[in-house]
């Protein structure tokens, strides 16, 4: 089955040079078997095609966006102004500040729209598709049993003592 068929997450990002980041949000969906879109949606350079998908996600069946942004990030914020569904903030790396710009312009939220923010670059994205399977296994007994096993496979994945390379 296409994972882009009946998506329950959209994830979205400002530019086709987040994919690499935003792509591990994908990877963790893929394996916990929760359909998904990805979507280049840019608040400043395409501000209509943010406008329309924040106004439609919900009526397409979309459950929860990930919005993935670097530098003057703000589709992750305006996203979640568009949108009642819940909003996963992943700050992209980007090249001047290291993220910490992508950080505090998706997680200094005002009081109302909230984003709920993940760590900056890759793992945040991972993080972000675990945290919307999460969401969604709330109201999905196969899907809460398949994050579990999936936690158990990393916690035995990880050696007692430290070995010499
Ligand atoms: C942001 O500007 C994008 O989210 C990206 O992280 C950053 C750089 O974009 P490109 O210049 O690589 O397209 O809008």
């Amino acid at each position: 089955m296409s994972q882009e068929n009946a998506p329950q997450v959209g994830i979205v990002m400002g530019s086709q040079s987040d994919w690499p980041t935003m792509k591990e949000a994908a990877t963790i969906l893929d394996t916990l078997g929760v359909t998904h879109e990805a979507r280049i949606v840019s608040a400043h350079r395409t501000p209509d095609r943010l406008w329309s998908y924040g106004t439609e996600a919900a009526g397409r069946g979309i459950r929860v966006i990930i919005a993935g942004a670097g530098g003057a990030a703000h589709l992750p914020g305006m996203m979640a102004s568009k949108t009642p569904l819940p909003v996963i903030g992943v700050p992209v790396q980007s090249k001047a500040l290291s993220g910490v710009d992508s950080l505090y312009s998706i997680v200094q939220m005002p009081r109302g729209f909230p984003v709920a923010t993940m760590a900056i670059g890759p793992s945040g994205a991972a993080n972000a598709g675990l945290m919307a399977a999460q969401i969604l296994a709330l109201g999905d007994p196969a899907l809460s049993e398949r994050l579990i096993a999936w936690r158990a496979e990393l916690s035995a994945a990880i050696p007692d003592a430290p070995q010499d390379d």
